[in-house]
């Protein structure tokens, strides 16, 4: 590379992801065709429109690409339309709003305290200055159960034009039924957020939405999906919604598509078919499992009181009197990646919240399984339990060390 500026950076990136283990549920690595796709010379062509009707011209190949892609997409999640252009999961969102509101139209979300996303109706967050959002909780933050019932009355008092199901830190089942029926009940249409999870939904060890009735999913494809970079928006097979969706994210939201991604994310739908990638999202969840047996015999609190996915969110604070931004700080000087979050009406302030979230996909890639992630588990635990101890800490981050060299990051999943 002649740019020595950047190719140092990238080097020392290379570095910290080969020798530090990655927990951050939201993050995995791609296998190196992806990587190529994502690096090809599609980067270079604009592409306005799609398939068939572009506004420029050049498009022989990006045209196949781009079939491609929807054709594997909506294989994988059985529906019958797909847009693979959004370029991640906020624009994802934002055009589905954008498709079936008018301002001032209520969208009923998961609170973001209680897992939900940003995206999801944040004040903070534009699609909040154009729509209203009311929000959904759990029943018991122990259990994890969602108040269904509170629900139903909140969806029957605001008449909401979508009922969202999805989340950023949630780690229990959804009960996708009862949305449908809730939503039919007051006339919205179905959407399920499905970013972390929809490497699970492919691979179905988790359950599909779609299979009990949602009208949309959306999702980023580079979690457990193990994509590159980007967004998808599927319809299960209403075509006008979907039609309403294309207009809404080109031209509504979006210029040109970004072709490279898309080939990548085609390369990516095409590993997570194979009976490799179903083993590989069985054992993320459990690897799940196993840390979740960890943290229960340390009697450390877990929002929902365990994990039927990928995640976990861990009191630290109420269970160790560590700070989620303490716990992230001190793991990350051992070489454990992970991110403090928010827990349920939680006292502390977002910068330095109770929580830490902490997932199993980018490990599982890995290689690792049930023994090296309760071993995981286990130092993650002593990690808290010493952070002022400048020893135990050197030893742990050798330990981490020594398992990320055994289990270097693949370059080939198929
Ligand atoms: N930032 C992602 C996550 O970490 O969950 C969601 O967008």
């Amino acid at each position: 590379m002649k740019d020595k500026q950047i190719e140092k950076l990238i080097k020392g990136e290379e570095k910290r992801q080969a020798e530090g283990l990655e927990l951050i549920p939201s993050e995995n690595y791609v296998s190196e065709d992806v990587l190529k796709a994502n690096g090809s010379v599609f980067t270079n062509k604009y592409s306005e429109g799609y398939p068939g009707r572009r506004y420029y011209g050049g498009q022989d190949f990006t045209d196949q690409v781009e079939r491609l892609a929807i054709e594997r997409v909506c294989k994988l999640f059985k529906c019958k339309f797909a847009n693979v252009q959004p370029h991640s999961g906020a624009p994802a969102n934002l055009a589905v709003y954008s498709a079936l509101l008018s301002p001032g139209d209520v969208v009923l979300g998961m609170d973001l305290s209680h897992g939900g996303h940003l995206t999801h109706g944040h004040p903070m967050t534009l699609p909040a200055k154009i729509y209203k959002f009311v929000t959904y909780k759990m029943k018991n933050p122990d259990t994890g159960e969602i108040d269904y019932e509170d629900l139903r009355r909140v969806a029957k008092e605001f008449k909401p034009k979508i009922i969202l199901a999805g989340f950023s830190a949630y780690s229990r089942a959804l009960n996708y039924k009862k949305f449908v029926e809730i939503a039919h009940e007051v006339g919205a249409v179905t959407m399920a957020d499905m970013a972390h999870i929809a490497g699970l939904i492919a691979a179905g060890v988790l359950r599909n939405p779609f299979d009990d009735g949602f009208d949309i999913i959306t999702s980023t494809t580079h979690k457990t999906l193990r994509g590159p970079r980007g967004g998808i928006i599927l319809t299960r097979e209403n075509e006008e919604i979907a039609k309403k969706i294309d207009k809404a994210i080109f031209p509504g939201i979006q210029g040109g598509p970004h072709m490279h991604t898309i080939a990548a994310k085609a390369v990516a739908f095409g590993e997570a078919m194979t009976p490799k990638y179903k083993k590989y999202a069985g054992q993320i969840l459990k690897n799940a499992k196993a840390m979740e047996s960890v943290f229960h015999k340390n009697n450390i609190r877990m929002i929902g009181g365990g994990t039927d996915n990928h995640l976990i969110l861990a009191d630290v604070f109420g269970s160790l009197g560590v700070t989620g931004k303490e716990a992230q700080t001190v793991l990350d000087e051992v070489g454990i990646t992970l991110n403090m979050n928010a827990i349920a009406e939680d006292t502390r302030k977002p910068m330095d919240p109770s929580g830490i979230r902490f997932g199993t996909p980018a490990i599982t890639t890995r290689g690792f399984k049930e023994k090296e992630c309760k071993y995981v588990a286990e130092l993650m635990i002593k990690v808290l339990k010493n952070k002022d101890n400048k020893k135990i800490k050197e030893s742990i981050h050798k330990e981490i060390k020594k398992l990320a060299k055994k289990f270097p990051i693949p370059k080939k999943f198929v």
